[in-house]
């Protein structure tokens, strides 16, 4: 008789979840797991040390416990001699060394790769069935279908959505406590002598320390520092993160959220990002022990709210308008933004000490803040004109977090305003005045956050307006815009002429 051809089941290194669809069904006696270091996949961009190391080290221990549970995987490591470098070229070698049956992948995450696996039937000879990635919670479809006919696509409207479908802080048809949305009792500023918890830190193990190792030799010429490396890199350090999150930070999430203090890069965020977007957490875990912690008395109302709303909100949102966009969202220009990075970005050498800090933060940790990567990095991103291509691909290098699917809407919607307000209502721009009441940077800024003009003055300061001036006829009839816009019609032509020479020494000496 002869025997049954095993199905080829691909693991991706953002799908580390045992219950991905492409495992599901998985015959243990026939069946193999390809999952493959490839250099494509490491240098589509020049990713961070730490998120190659962090990516790979967990891919490696998700190989091994697939295998401590008598599955066969098929594993490539970068190094491995006959590593082909694509994952094309992988599942090529597989079909040809193991005569199987079919290929079955979950949906890729990025727009890039399920194009490029929608091509693999054709030029492996073989099935290949791409399934749905039912780790979201909304579905490619339900979110198109949510946004047909809308002319607005507001996160909050998309958020009660789903709060009703998925029964999450729900009391019958109505939000718990009577509101949808606790905001206005969070971001505070951050007061003094705050005690921030410490961060969890998980160990390096020997698996850890051999990627340390090959991404030292590989990839020194990548942007970030590798060491100290700390990731959790399994799902059960993963858990421990969330429980250490929900037992000593949630409480003061909401009231923290958006304050930054020089020398705390974690505050009271939850840091779960990286291993939600590769797998080793899913919404639902961190949903469901965060509206726990409220019914038990653990964290108030504003701070479990507003922590859920980011993940069944934001997150959920982002990846529904990244796929209902894609591709054209990533050539998307509102503004005709076209400078070229500054060098900070990458030094982090810069007077402007937000800036600065954020940036070296960034750096050394693959890591920083909504608040951070929003209203410093970014808000400087848009003052300033930033090519979006650009800024793109850097806030997809530097973070451990970041994939296409999430970054791109965040950097070219929310802070860019490059999709023309499709995500945001109004350019999330902001004068130092912000930065000064959400944080401790302009203390030890050798620029004075109160000076409107000058060589002292704060360059958020003219910078804001001058965004305002250059970028009239595209924001001026904004209706969120029309109190900045009203104060600049009363302003003198004489100030005007001030910022715009301020702003324009100033950009012409970035680079
Ligand atoms: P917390 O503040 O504790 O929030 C909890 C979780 O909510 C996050 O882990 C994340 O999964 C989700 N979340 C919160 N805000 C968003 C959002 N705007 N979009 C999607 N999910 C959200 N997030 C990424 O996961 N990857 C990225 O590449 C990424 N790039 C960003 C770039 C810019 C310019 C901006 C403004 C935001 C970006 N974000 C990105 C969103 C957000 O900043 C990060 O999710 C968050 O900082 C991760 O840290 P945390 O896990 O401590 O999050
Ligand atoms: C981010 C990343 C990196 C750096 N390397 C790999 C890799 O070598 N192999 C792999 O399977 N996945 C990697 N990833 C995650 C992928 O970029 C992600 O799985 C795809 O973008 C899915 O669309
Ligand atoms: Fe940033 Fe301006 Fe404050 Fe300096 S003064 S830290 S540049 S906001």
């Amino acid at each position: 008789m002869a025997s049954k051809k095993p199905v080829l089941r691909m693991v991706f290194g953002d799908q580390l979840s045992e219950t991905i669809s492409s495992l599901q069904g998985l015959d243990k006696a026939h069946d193999v797991v390809i999952m493959c270091e490839v250099i494509e996949e490491a240098t589509v961009v020049k990713h961070h040390k730490k998120k190659i190391a962090f990516i790979f080290s967990a891919m490696r221990h998700f190989a091994e416990q697939l295998r401590a549970k008598g599955v066969t995987v098929r594993y490539t490591k970068l190094d491995d001699k006959k590593n082909s470098g694509s994952f094309e070229k992988e599942l090529e070698r597989a079909c040809a060394d193991l005569q199987v049956s079919k290929v079955v992948v979950t949906d890729p995450s990025e727009f890039r790769v399920l194009e490029a696996a929608r091509t693999w039937e054709k030029s492996l000879g073989i099935a290949v069935e791409i399934l749905e990635d039912d780790r979201f919670l909304a579905t490619k479809a339900e979110f198109a279908q949510w946004a047909e006919g809308k002319k607005q696509l507001r996160m909050e409207f998309f958020y009660r959505e789903m709060r009703k479908k998925h029964k999450v802080l729900m009391d019958g048809d109505q939000p718990v406590g009577g509101k949808w949305n606790y905001d206005a009792d969070n971001r505070k500023p951050p007061k003094s002598g705050l005690n921030v918890p410490a961060p969890y830190q998980a160990k390096p193990d020997e698996i850890t320390h051999e990627v340390l190792e090959l991404v030292q030799t590989r990839f020194s010429n990548h942007y970030g520092e590798l060491t100290p490396f700390h990731f959790a890199v399994t799902r059960k350090q993963a858990l421990n993160v969330l429980k250490k999150f929900i037992q000593e930070r949630l409480p003061l999430f909401g009231d923290y959220q958006d304050a930054m203090v020089q020398g705390e890069p974690w505050m009271y965020h939850s840091h779960i990002g990286f291993y939600l977007n590769c797998g080793l957490l899913t919404p639902v875990d961190c949903i469901k022990r965060a509206e726990e912690a409220y019914y038990e008395d653990q964290a108030p109302l504003n701070a479990v709210e507003g922590f859920i709303r980011q993940i069944l909100g934001w997150r959920e949102y982002v990846r529904g308008l990244y796929w209902l966009k894609m591709p054209d969202y990533e050539q998307e220009n509102y503004l005709e933004a076209s400078r070229a990075l500054p060098s900070f970005f990458w030094d982090s050498n810069t007077r402007m000490n937000c800036l600065s800090q954020c940036l070296e933060e960034t750096r050394n940790n693959a890591y920083a803040h909504h608040i951070q990567r929003l209203m410093v990095i970014g808000n400087f991103a848009l003052l300033a004109g930033l090519d979006p291509a650009e800024v793109n691909e850097w806030y997809w290098i530097v973070y451990a977090d970041a994939y296409q699917w999430v970054e791109l809407p965040n950097v070219s919607g929310m802070v860019l305003f490059a999709d023309g307000g499709v995500l945001a209502s109004k350019p999330y721009a902001a004068s130092g005045s912000y930065i000064n009441k959400m944080s401790n940077y302009c203390k030890s800024c050798s620029y004075k956050v109160s000076q409107k003009s000058g060589k002292q003055a704060c360059p958020f300061n003219y910078l804001y307006w001058y965004f305002l001036i250059k970028n009239k006829k595209a924001l001026e009839k904004n209706p969120r815009l029309g109190m900045p816009y009203r104060t600049l019609g009363k302003m003198t032509k004489e100030k005007i002429a001030t910022v715009t020479e301020d702003a324009e020494a100033f950009l012409s000496d970035l680079n």
